[in-house]
């Protein structure tokens, strides 16, 4: 097949799904055409069948705000006619949705649209009024409609329609990057050999609670010997930095900053901690089980799908620090309990979130969409 890929192809979870995603049906001999503002970080060097086309927006003087969805629309349509395109699969309803509808009218029916929704073009953009009305629209074009969990996939349908036909198609995770790794040298950096590491990965928005993150570390660092590995960057970085230097952890705590290769920094932690306050799949909790690191999360969005209580992790209500510190102790003490979740959590990757599993979903609607004439 020869598919439109567009996405964020900065940082994010949606990001990284469809990149990875993009590239894994290119391996199966696919062709795959990234339409993007920037090359997504996650494409790396050069891969046979995968092609990119940056999308260049006007800067004329007179758009105060410049036609980003229109210049994506439009050369989608244009690389859906040179090459040929059998369909175009947005990641991320908004606009992309909308501008993969627009080109599809350019080009002509035979192109399909699939729209994956990732969270928040949902759950943060489907309550805003000024979008709503569009979002459902751009749903409602779409050939087919996924959703990364049953909670996101019923969220829409309550927000939207109940009659709107949605597969749900859970994220997955490439084990080739994600698994165990034997870096003991690289943890050496961090702690001694008596002491835990707990990590936590996010874009430090408000959304990911990075303040519980650190309430619920000062309470595990005074019953047992631990630090913390900070990835990532954000709108809250610095109020988190005073507060990790008001509770006297600065030497506890160590702040990385963003990288691009997270899955060894994944495999020196112990625990991976994700207070979230909304979160419709929680790619990096799967990316930690993958590694070898149980979760330690809020009992929200599609986190349970994900972390399974008392098997892969624990989850707590929203905001009860309390609660996750006192079951990230009693794992952290427990070594046979730990070690049980990661095997378990090892084995959940294999049964549900194999990368080969899920692409045989997505090849399977695909070949369904077109077979809709
Ligand atoms: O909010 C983020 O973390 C970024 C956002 C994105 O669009 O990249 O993440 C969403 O999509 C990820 C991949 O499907 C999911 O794993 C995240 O749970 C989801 N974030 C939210 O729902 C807040």
């Amino acid at each position: 097949m020869k598919i439109g890929f567009t996405c964020y192809p900065t940082h994010g979870g949606s990001g990284v799904i469809a990149t990875e995603l993009g590239k894994l049906l290119a391996e199966r001999g696919h062709d795959i055409h990234f339409i993007t503002y920037d090359m997504p970080f996650r494409l790396g060097g050069f891969q046979q069948n995968i092609f990119y086309h940056e999308v260049e927006v006007s800067r004329y003087s007179l758009f105060k705000y410049p036609p980003y969805d229109l210049t994506l629309a439009s050369r989608m349509a244009q690389v859906a006619k040179l090459y040929e395109l059998d369909l175009l699969h947005v990641h991320y309803a908004v606009p992309h949705a909308i501008s993969a509808y627009l080109a599809k009218q350019m080009v002509g029916e035979h192109l399909k649209v699939v729209t994956t929704l990732h969270g928040t073009d949902i759950t943060v953009l489907g309550d805003d009024p000024t979008l709503h009305n569009i979002i459902c629209f751009g749903m409602k074009q779409s050939d087919a409609v996924t959703a990364v969990s049953e909670n996101l996939k019923q969220q829409t349908q309550e927000l939207f329609n109940p009659d709107l036909e949605i597969d749900r198609i859970y994220n997955f995770v490439d084990q080739r990057i994600y698994h165990p790794r034997n870096v003991r040298y690289l943890k050496d950096n961090y702690v001694c050999p008596d002491e835990k590491l707990i990590i936590h990965i996010s874009n430090f928005r408000e959304v990911k609670r990075p303040h519980d993150v650190i309430k619920v570390f000062d309470q595990i660092q005074k019953a047992l010997p631990a630090r913390l590995l900070l990835v990532g960057q954000g709108p809250e970085w610095s109020a988190i930095h005073e507060l990790v230097r008001s509770l006297n952890l600065t030497d506890r705590v160590h702040f990385l900053g963003r990288q691009d290769d997270v899955s060894q920094f994944m495999s020196i932690a112990d625990l991976l901690l994700l207070p979230s306050a909304k979160e419709s799949f929680g790619l990096v909790a799967l990316e930690a089980m993958a590694c070898g690191v149980p979760t330690i999360g809020s009992r929200i969005g599609g986190i349970p799908e994900v972390v399974i209580h008392g098997e892969t992790g624990y989850l707590a209500e929203l905001g009860d620090v309390n609660e996750m510190a006192k079951y990230a102790i009693n794992i952290l003490q427990n070594d046979s309990t730990h070690q049980l979740f990661v095997q378990n959590g090892l084995h959940r990757v294999d049964q549900e979130f194999r990368a080969d599993r899920i692409v045989d979903q997505y090849e399977a609607l695909y070949e369904r969409v077109l077979g809709e004439k």
